[in-house]
């Protein structure tokens, strides 16, 4: 799997499957979720609710992913996951690693090419972006998902910045 870098909005992306960093409601946020829902359409939203009403009663758990439509953006669809609020007190990286894979199982489901991520808890859940930058790619550097290129699309140049050294560390 090829794992490349983009500064951008992830609406715009012309990738199979776009993943929103949700939250367990799947009823929509603000940050990359709010974007997404506001500029895929209502489609998306029909299609979330129709998962509450049956396989996600509860809400989708932290660290699963699930798909649906990508209703009005370029993409194909959108595969939701729920990424853990940041703690300083407890170590919950294995949930953000969790995000990347079932996000990547899911697109292989699909038989999604072409994976565009954000920096899944690196907003309003609070990870430092250098840790979230460093668990994100190595996650997705092991996994063996038949996916052929994984997109990280950064929200602007600091962002990009923290990923392209990250990702330089990993590869020395
Ligand atoms: N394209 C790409 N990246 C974006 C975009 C965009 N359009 N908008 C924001 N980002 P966040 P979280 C970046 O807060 O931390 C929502 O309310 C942003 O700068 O979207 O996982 C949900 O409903 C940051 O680097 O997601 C949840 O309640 C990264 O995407 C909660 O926020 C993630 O920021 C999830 O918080």
């Amino acid at each position: 799997m090829e794992i490349t870098l983009v500064q951008g909005d992830i609406t715009e992306e012309r990738a199979d499957a776009i993943v929103n960093a949700a939250n367990s409601s799947l009823l929509g946020g603000g940050g990359v979720d709010g974007a997404i829902h506001r500029r895929g359409g209502p489609e998306i939203l029909q299609e979330c609710r129709a998962l509450r009403a049956s396989r996600y009663e509860k809400g989708l758990p932290t660290g699963q992913a699930v798909a649906t439509t990508a209703g009005r953006l370029p993409a194909r669809w959108v595969i939701h996951t729920v990424g853990p609020v940041y703690a300083r007190s407890e170590d919950r990286s294995h949930l953000l690693a969790s995000c990347y894979t079932e996000s990547l199982k899911v697109a292989d489901g699909l038989g999604a090419k072409v994976v565009a991520f954000p920096a899944i808890s690196a907003g309003v859940y609070g990870w430092p972006m250098d840790d979230a930058a460093r668990i994100a790619l190595s996650t997705v550097r092991e996994s063996s998902a038949q996916v052929t290129e994984a997109r990280f699309v950064l929200f602007g140049a600091e962002a990009y910045a923290v990923f392209e050294e990250e990702l330089r560390r990993l590869d020395a």
